[in-house]
């Protein structure tokens, strides 16, 4: 007697599972590049954010790390899709390049890149002396 309802929970089942399955892209990225500082050492962490209209989602992130002269950061990514066809992307970098050794909070356009399945290897340098807002945030 129960065979046919099994038969529609299977069907719904089915039917609920065939969008998802379209949309999973699975989006990689490297950011690579050199920090611009003016100190032979400094401390960052940086977060990588999605932007979204509501909360942003945070898709990547480095530890805390100890930067030497040339100063090279890299940090991955991923996501598997947005709500439009683009991934608008940003740093949050936390950091002491500052001229006193205080702690700044500074956020960094990236740019947009396409939803894709794939990988996406992005080189960008960023001036950091001095940038951002101090913060009472640890790094
Ligand atoms: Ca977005
Ligand atoms: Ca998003």
């Amino acid at each position: 007697m129960f065979a046919p309802k099994l038969m529609i929970f299977f069907v719904v089942v089915v039917l609920l599972a065939i969008p998802s399955s379209i949309n999973a892209y699975l989006s990689t990225f490297q950011f690579e590049g050199q920090f611009e500082c003016n100190k032979p050492s400094f401390h960052y962490r940086i977060v990588v954010y999605e932007n979204d209209n509501i909360f942003d989602d945070a898709i990547g992130h480095t530890d805390r790390m100890y930067s030497r002269e040339p100063h090279m950061y890299n940090v991955s990514a991923s996501d598997t899709g947005d709500g439009n066809n683009f991934y608008e992307i940003y740093f949050q970098i936390v950091h002491d390049c500052d001229d006193r050794n205080l702690v700044r909070e500074y956020y960094h356009d990236m740019g947009e890149y396409k939803v894709k399945d794939g990988h996406t290897r992005n080189i960008t340098n960023i001036l950091l002396t001095n940038k951002g807002k101090l913060t009472k945030d640890y790094i």
